[in-house]
């Protein structure tokens, strides 16, 4: 009797053993066999392994620009300034598109100087610059023949978007061209599809977008991406087809080229990640003046990503009144530089250039302290990738091989930067940017202090890491027996 019972006793643990397996194996299957058939999802899964790919991802740092009619009334309508965004300012004054762009007859850049523009973004350490080619408001920066909303139609005449190519492209920083959907200067735009009349519309829309696309492609063949935006509405969502046509469309025409996340919409409306998950485009780009969670967002360190941040709270276009909204000190954008990479991803500093063609000082001297704290410290930045170790306070590590960066925002009284390795991975030696060596000790297994010297710099600084990867950890640490 007394054996019965123990027989069912081990049947059933048995069983309580084994389910939590057999559920998690199918749970791992699950998904494999619920994958919903897309027509217009993912191309692929994981990142792209290319060269263009590797490049856009070692790049790190770029520049965005901002620059439209908006840059002249700069926030401003009829004598009353407005806080949103200023490139929006149709919107907030609640403009008609025939009066808004009638700006273009102001359009007259005098001190505008695209090698100027070029030194500026060298200087900055910027590897890649995102330009306007044309924002909401339909105004293009070149003289496209499919409107007559462009700078050809201007006092100034002059092809912007050509001239900036050709010198940043002199400099050797690559273009990327920020592309808006939607366009507020466009009859046949719509933002829904109600009528037939709507969809017709809306299709002729989508055949003068194409147009503009391949204009862009042909007359600069040198780009390097493409940042869709203003892609958001239901008309463009219902159109899934066309945003990866649109991708597909542009990859032939230009070879390598990249491209946003934002563009796409799948066979359900489902955006950036189409409706089984998966990312679509080259890279994630929905990180817009906030940054993922250093500890609880690592699964973006699994797609290509890039972020862009505006240094006011969210100007992009130029506003006269640049302090109606805080405005981010140079060394906290530097943070959010240094905090993308660490996880993976790229960063762009938004700048919006003046009706002049000038900067603003602000942002003359922002991306001249960048460029100079890039310039001692850039090895911990280009080329570099998240290590894959336990977040610390004093701020974030990067990654470049063997080599492990801690760019510190953070000092501790304790003079002493705590780092933990991951299991077999030691740290041999380290050295500050200047390859001087820098004491650090090991404190228990896996963990390790970084002792500050007497003097430290008055700015975010970099400490080397050399490492040994050990399959397995040595036996001076043995584990407690409990
Ligand atoms: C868009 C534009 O409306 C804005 O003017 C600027 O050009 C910016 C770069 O892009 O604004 C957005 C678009 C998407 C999000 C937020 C603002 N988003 O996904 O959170």
């Amino acid at each position: 009797m007394l054996r019965m019972k123990n027989l069912w006793l081990w049947i059933i643990g048995c069983c309580l053993l084994a389910a939590p397996s057999v559920l998690n194996a199918q749970k791992k299957m699950l998904p494999a066999e619920q994958e919903i058939r897309l027509q217009y999802g993912a191309d692929r899964l994981g990142k792209r392994k290319d060269a263009a790919m590797k490049q856009f991802r070692d790049h790190r740092l770029g520049a965005f620009i901002h620059w439209g009619l908006y840059a002249i009334p700069g926030g401003e309508w009829n004598g009353k300034v407005y806080s949103g965004a200023a490139e929006w300012l149709k919107v907030w004054a609640k403009v008609s598109a025939d009066e808004w762009l009638t700006l273009m007859d102001q359009w007259n850049p005098t001190r505008f100087d695209a090698k100027k523009w070029a030194r500026m973004a060298k200087e900055m350490g910027v590897k890649y610059v995102k330009i306007t080619t044309k924002h909401h408001e339909g105004f293009c920066l070149w003289p496209s023949q499919y409107t007559e909303y462009t700078v050809a139609n201007t006092p100034f005449k002059r092809d912007i978007l050509g001239e900036l190519v050709k010198a940043y492209n002199a400099e050797n920083i690559d273009v990327h061209f920020y592309f808006s959907v939607m366009d507020w200067s466009h009859p046949d735009y719509r933002s829904s599809l109600k009528t037939k009349e709507d969809s017709i519309a809306f299709r002729r829309f989508l055949t003068f977008t194409d147009n503009q696309l391949k204009e862009l492609a042909t007359r600069y063949p040198t780009v390097k991406d493409f940042w869709f935006d203003g892609t958001w509405d239901a008309s463009i969502k219902q159109n899934g087809w066309w945003t990866a046509h649109v991708e597909q469309m542009l990859k032939e025409m230009v070879p390598g080229v990249t491209i946003n996340s934002r563009l796409r919409a799948d066979d359900y409306g489902k955006r950036h990640f189409d409706s089984n998950g998966h990312l679509m485009g080259d890279y994630e780009s929905g990180y817009e003046r906030r940054l993922p969670h250093p500890v609880k967002d690592l699964k973006v360190t699994q797609w290509d990503w890039e972020a862009c941040m505006t240094v006011p709270e969210n100007q992009w276009g130029y506003h006269k009144e640049w302090s109606l909204s805080y405005v981010k000190q140079p060394v906290e954008v530097l943070e959010r530089i240094v905090h993308a990479v660490s996880m993976g991803g790229n960063m762009v500093v938004n700048f919006g250039p003046q009706p002049d063609g000038d900067f603003r000082s602000e942002e003359k001297e922002l991306a001249q302290y960048i460029g100079r704290w890039m310039k001692k410290n850039g090895e911990a930045i280009y080329g570099c990738d998240y290590a894959g170790w336990e977040k610390q306070d004093w701020g974030y590590f990067t990654r470049k091989g063997d080599e492990v960066y801690m760019v510190v925002f953070q000092l501790p009284y304790s003079n002493r930067l705590q780092v933990k390795t991951p299991q077999g991975v030691n740290i041999i030696k380290a050295t500050n940017i200047e390859q001087k060596e820098v004491k650090v000790q090991e404190t228990a297994r896996n963990e390790y202090q970084v002792v500050l010297p007497a003097s430290t710099p008055n700015e975010p600084f970099v400490i080397r890491l050399h490492i040994e990867n050990k399959n397995q950890t040595s036996d001076k640490y043995r584990d407690a027996l409990t």
